[in-house]
């Protein structure tokens, strides 16, 4: 028997407990056993650790949301049905102990998100590959609430005990004007009943956290050497809010880089051959400056240029999230020339080149502003260049990477996201866990598609009945939290709409708020609603992201409007959650009936939280954007409510400049009396004039992304689900379906796919 087998039988668990908390189980604290079963899941992990393979891959991201890791490490080590028991035996509760650990703050949304499943799927998969980023001691902010406004205040997640190892591993990083020691610190990531790889965060040595003061997120934004890794997006709306941005890529990818060579010359990789012994994936543009900053290291140890672009050619990808034109980063060269001067010359080349190559202005490294083009370099310098759902990449080579496209088609391919199974279903919801289970045993935890075995139950009477049961039971434990947390008490009778999310207008939050101001305006008419909703919203808006906060006011004050007005509480509540993050998504998305995924179609890349509530059981509220058109593919039209206009006639609109929002105002009385209604009497009572004023300015003039054409269809959608949702054997049947063609979001069918067609492990 390996040690890690002995380690698995309870006895041996409560032994190791005991040993390392000093004491019986029964007479620990909850911190105790945190630190306690901290140390034993480590040293499990620790001794998972596969030998390493000749090539590895390095996911390189300035985001990983990865969650908490307790729980998610005993599912993956094998043991947390024991745990939770031998902790039930002596009269304690994992959930309890679950609490007390801080949830690490270093991812914003659905990319970084999207990095913590790939390294739980590459893991679970005994494939070779680690991730690398950076350890911002704040993360992104917390998010409070105070007369209906966000506020933000610092997040420190870094307790002691800590997942985090620190290494012997630092490089000196140098700058324009000065050098940081780094240090590396270690996150393990244990795969499900396989191998252990590493989460590597950078650290600087001279960070200090005293440069945040109170509960405040302002800080001496000069003072990098103090500041560097402080803040995950530290605010950018002034010039040294750029900077500081510049200073952390670089910091993260010049440190990867360093890495990454000592890696592979450890192996035996003579630097020409880096491509056999190495594949960078770049999540985004944050990374993009890994390519000059390679080539410059490789040159330093002796390498021509010609060979050095050639080989860094080879080892790079590049993943694109958005089409976003603002999101798209451009760097003004003279900032690279204040913080990294030693890559400029080797950009200025790379540039060159394509501009011998190509005559299209639109493929140049260096626009005529000089911009530094982020993305173009990857394109360019990289051998592979993927979209993350069918729709988002054919957008990509048809319309915004067009020109690339023609220039690369072998290039370009589609990997459509995914998610774990691991947290997103076997964690968060236990008990349709269980259900699963039972009814088609457990195969699908290696093999996702296996749910589809499911279909079988379609008339299953018995099923579906309990299908619903165990979603009540998920919404009133929703309601239980949310009560404790925020004093709200929720219905779990009603339909749990839920949208959670970063803000953002393309999100289209707002579009939402608009239909529960037409519903709560329905209801004061004596129209009610064809069952009681609960609309529940969770995001955090960007600190400087002005619209952004407005709506977040908005939705704040119609949370108040219906939670006062006894008339239309118990048909219509509006509710948003504090400071959403992964542990309140593992709450929410079990609890959820109606799943909003209403962006602008052609706007979400992909959605992941979509895949998610799936998965989960509850029917998808959309239009045909990003993963929801796969979606739609797999359930078919009767198991998805889509509404709105179509990507291409979006796009086509956009093109043609052709958009007026005050026509379709004008023309449309229900949107029109649900606008006005942002700025009447009744909220301005509540609200502040300002923002409320504002945003009612913003959509009536610009409604940059289109909510006004989509309203109506989106009101009649709605309600159409609502009243399905009456029926329940015929709604848990759509439940049903949801649940078993969810198996294709698998990320471990996503890794599978990076794996086979770009990283060659
Ligand atoms: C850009 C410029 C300057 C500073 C910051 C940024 C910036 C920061 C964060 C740009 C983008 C992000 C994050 C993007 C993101 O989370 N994208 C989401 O990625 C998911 C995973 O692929 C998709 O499912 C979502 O559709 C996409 O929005």
């Amino acid at each position: 028997m390996t040690t890690a087998q002995q380690t698995t039988d309870k006895q041996t668990i409560e032994n190791t407990l005991r040993t390392l908390c000093k004491k019986e189980i029964s007479q620990c604290t909850a911190e105790e056993l945190y630190g306690g079963l901290l140390c034993l899941t480590q040293d499990m992990a620790a001794k998972r650790v596969s030998t390493e393979g000749k090539k590895k891959l390095y996911y390189i991201s300035a985001e990983f949301l990865i969650g908490k890791l307790l729980s998610n490490n005993l599912i993956n080590l094998g043991i947390f049905d024991q745990v939770k028991e031998l902790l039930a035996q002596n009269g304690k509760s994992l959930s309890e102990i679950e609490e007390i650990e801080p949830e690490p703050s270093l991812g914003n949304g659905g990319l970084g998100r999207l990095a913590a499943c790939f390294l739980d799927s590459i893991a679970t998969l005994g494939l070779n590959g680690d991730g690398i980023g950076l350890n911002y001691h704040f993360g992104l902010f917390k998010q409070v609430f105070s007369n209906n406004l966000q506020q933000e205040t610092p997040n420190p997640w870094m307790d002691n005990p800590s997942w985090l190892t620190k290494t012997e591993v630092s490089y000196p990083i140098s700058f324009k004007n000065f050098t940081l020691n780094s240090r590396l610190y270690d996150i393990q990531v244990t795969g499900y009943n396989n191998r252990t790889n590493k989460l590597h965060l950078f650290d600087v040595e001279s960070v200090d956290e005293n440069l945040v003061s109170g509960d405040s997120i302002t800080f001496d934004k000069e003072n990098v050497p103090k500041n560097l890794t402080l803040f995950l997006y530290p605010d950018d709306s002034d010039e040294a809010g750029h900077l500081l941005r510049i200073y952390q890529q670089y910091f993260m990818v010049s440190n990867a880089a360093r890495l990454i060579l000592d890696e592979c010359t450890a192996k035996g990789c003579n630097l020409y051959d880096l491509p056999d012994y190495a594949a960078i994936q770049i999540n985004d543009t944050h990374p993009t400056m890994v390519i000059p900053e390679l080539i410059r290291l490789l040159m330093e140890r002796g390498m021509d240029m010609d060979s050095a672009i050639e080989v860094v050619s080879k080892t790079c990808a590049y993943t694109n999230h958005t089409i976003l034109a603002e999101a798209l980063e451009k760097w003004p060269i003279s900032y690279l020339k204040q913080c990294v001067p030693q890559l400029v010359p080797i950009i200025e080349i790379l540039d060159d080149r394509i501009r011998r190559r190509f005559e299209n202005e639109e493929v140049a490294i260096i626009d005529r502003g000089d911009r530094v083009h982020m993305a173009h370099i990857d394109i360019h310098y990289g051998f592979a260049v993927n979209g993350v759902a069918a729709l988002h990449t054919d957008i990509l080579k048809n319309n915004e990477l067009n020109a690339f496209y023609h220039l690369y088609p072998e290039k370009f391919s589609n990997k459509t996201n995914g998610i774990t199974f691991r947290r997103w279903l076997l964690h968060c919801n236990p008990k349709l866990t269980a259900l699963i289970t039972e009814l088609i045993g457990d195969g699908y935890r290696q093999d996702a598609s296996q749910l589809e075995k499911l279909w079988e139950f379609q008339d299953d009477e018995k099923v579906l009945n309990r299908l619903m049961a165990i979603k009540k039971e998920n919404k009133q434990a929703l309601a239980d939290y949310v009560q404790e947390k925020q004093g709200l008490v929720l219905d779990a009778d009603s339909v749990f709409d839920i949208q959670v999310k970063r803000l953002h207008e393309y999100k289209r939050q707002q579009l939402n708020a608009l239909y529960l101001i037409h519903e709560y305006l329905e209801i004061k008419r004596g129209k009610r609603p064809a069952a009681p909703v609960t609309a529940i919203f969770g995001a955090k808006a960007a600190p400087a992201y002005t619209i952004a906060k407005d709506i977040i006011h908005l939705i704040l004050c119609l949370q108040e409007l219906t939670e006062n007005d006894p008339e239309v509480s118990p048909w219509l509540r509006v509710v948003m959650v504090e400071n959403y993050n992964v542990t309140l998504a593992e709450k929410l998305i079990p609890a959820c009936d109606i799943s909003e995924q209403i962006s602008l179609a052609s706007k979400e890349a992909s959605g992941t939280g979509n895949m998610k509530f799936m998965l989960n059981g509850a029917v998808t509220l959309g239009t045909d954007d990003g993963a929801n058109v796969e979606i739609h593919e797999l359930v078919g039209d009767e198991n998805i409510y889509i509404f709105g206009d179509s990507s291409e006639e979006v796009i086509k609109r956009y093109h043609e400049a052709s958009y007026c929002s005050k026509d379709y105002y004008e023309k449309d009385e229900e949107l029109k009396e649900a606008v006005d209604f942002m700025i009447s009497e009744t909220m301005l009572e509540i609200g502040s004039k300002e923002h409320l004023v504002r945003l009612y300015n913003e959509l009536l003039n610009k409604d940059w992304f289109m909510t006004f054409p989509d309203f109506k269809d989106y009101v009649k959608t709605k309600n159409q689900a609502l009243t399905d949702h009456q029926d329940k054997k015929a709604w848990a049947k759509k439940m049903l379906k949801n649940i078993s063609q969810a198996g294709y979001f698998s990320s471990d069918r996503t890794i599978e796919e990076y794996n086979r067609d770009i990283w060659k492990l």
